[in-house]
């Protein structure tokens, strides 16, 4: 029996100390800076942060190199190819090779190297287009993935059935989490390539600028996310690797959804555009319905914090900021 399946047999716990080393990668992105900003804030003081100039996480020898170099105690993988609806559909090869590049290499090295204990960030989009709602964990690969992002899908179930794999084949404690749609600060606001929470901010607020009188909108509007502020997904992510050991994926998100209609009016109002607001018709809706059923997560003692409203007030105030810098 190796050390680490020996371990897990007498039940030794995989909790972090504040000294223990930690990974995180994507350290700069949405995710990975809110996982930084909790680990800092909770006086974890041994983080091991590497921008992309510093160490490309596509180079699988500069990745073995460092890995090799720093052999951290806990990952968690954040870095990742992301973005809205248009990229997924315009560009899915990048979003395929990209994903899948990174995270067999973060994936692969971390067991190569001893890490206790990994945490793979999926996605929501994972589970097939037309499941049932809210998404039971258990749907995963029960039908077909929804077209506009199934290559970031495919590649993100790929790095769930890895880390099964590995901790079948190895013992390792490579865990798989599912968060729903997130925003905050950090986000990507670029119109083309982001998600719909930072576009609409940007969207309305340059409009109020402006002075124009509408704003397009993707869509029908009627299509329904959930949508999580990021310091809660980082939260839950600390938490988890502090207190969950199982192989099975856990869903995280708030468990209410609204319709993008309602959600371009929370922040229309929250913005101050008093126009009008035009659905583009010609740009897609995307899946239909994306709600996570959270009761595996609640019941382990976590919920989310954030009030969306909330969440918009403190997302814009920021955003504005980095506008007057
Ligand atoms: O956020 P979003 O791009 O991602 O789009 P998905 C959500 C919904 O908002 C879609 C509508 O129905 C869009 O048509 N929408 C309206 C807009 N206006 C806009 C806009 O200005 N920009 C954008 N981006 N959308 C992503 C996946 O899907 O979800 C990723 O592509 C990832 O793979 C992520 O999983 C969480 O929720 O449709």
């Amino acid at each position: 029996m190796t050390s680490q399946l020996w371990e897990r047999h007498v039940g030794v716990l995989y909790g972090m100390n504040k000294n223990s080393k930690i990974y995180v990668a994507g350290h700069r992105g949405l995710v990975g800076s809110a996982i930084t900003r909790t680990l800092q804030k909770e006086k974890y003081d041994n983080l091991i942060l590497r921008t992309r100039d510093e160490l490309d996480l596509l180079n699988q020898k500069a990745t073995r190199t460092f890995f090799e170099k720093e052999k951290p105690e806990y990952v968690f993988v954040a870095a990742a190819k992301v973005g809205g609806i248009l990229a997924n559909n315009a560009y899915p090869a990048s979003f395929i090779y990209e994903n899948l590049a990174i995270q067999n290499n973060v994936i692969h090295n971390a067991y190569l190297t001893g890490a206790k204990k990994l945490l793979f960030l999926g996605s929501s989009c994972i589970y097939p287009k037309l499941a049932p709602q809210p998404l039971k964990e258990e749907y995963l690969l029960t039908g077909p993935l929804e077209e506009t992002n199934k290559m970031y899908a495919i590649a993100k179930i790929t790095g769930i059935m890895m880390c099964q794999a590995y901790n079948r084949q190895y013992g390792n404690n490579f865990i798989s989490v599912m968060p729903t749609n997130i925003y905050g600060p950090n986000d990507n606001f670029d119109l083309k390539s982001g998600h719909v929470f930072p576009a609409l901010i940007r969207k309305f607020y340059e409009a109020r600028l402006a002075g124009e009188k509408e704003v397009e909108v993707w869509g029908s509007g009627a299509a329904r996310r959930e949508f999580l502020h990021v310091d809660d997904l980082a939260d839950a992510c600390v938490f988890l690797m502090n207190n969950y050991d199982e192989p099975d994926i856990l869903n995280i998100g708030t468990g209410e959804d609204i319709s993008i209609k309602e959600l371009a009016e929370f922040i229309r109002e929250a913005v101050g555009f008093s126009g009008e607001i035009i659905w583009d018709q010609s740009k897609p809706d995307g899946t239909p319905r994306k709600l996570l059923d959270v009761s595996k997560i609640n019941s382990l003692g976590w919920k989310y914090k954030t009030a969306l409203k909330d969440g918009i007030a403190a997302t814009y105030k920021w955003y504005k900021n980095t506008q007057s810098l």
